[in-house]
């Protein structure tokens, strides 16, 4: 079993990133790309990831728009995985311009 994270400690080095307001313990970030070529070419390299190392986030599109929320649920909260998954979507937001 992963080890939880208080979901404000594990921010720390997320700026981009908030404590979901739902009742799981989960961060979460809303994106925004140009179109949604870019939000669904975001989406499928992180869904590559995600199925890769088995941690899959809960999520949302709409047209340019992507909601992510990430929460381990074996864990009942926020854990590494989430805060290695969240540092992997940073980086492939910027590369296709997401903000
Ligand atoms: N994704 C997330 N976010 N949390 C999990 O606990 C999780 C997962 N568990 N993807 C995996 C799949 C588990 O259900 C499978 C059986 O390994």
């Amino acid at each position: 079993m992963t080890n939880r994270i208080d979901p404000a400690e594990a921010l720390k080095g997320l700026p981009l990133w908030r404590v979901d307001e739902g009742e799981r313990e989960a961060i979460a970030r809303s994106l925004t790309f140009a179109d949604f070529n870019a939000a669904f070419g975001f989406m499928t390299r992180v869904a590559l990831l995600a199925d890769k190392v088995d941690h899959h986030p809960e999520w949302s599109n709409v047209y340019n728009r992507v909601q992510v929320l990430l929460t381990t649920h074996d864990a009942g909260g926020v854990t590494h995985r989430d805060i290695d998954m969240a540092g992997f979507i940073d980086e492939a937001a910027a590369a296709l311009g997401g903000k």
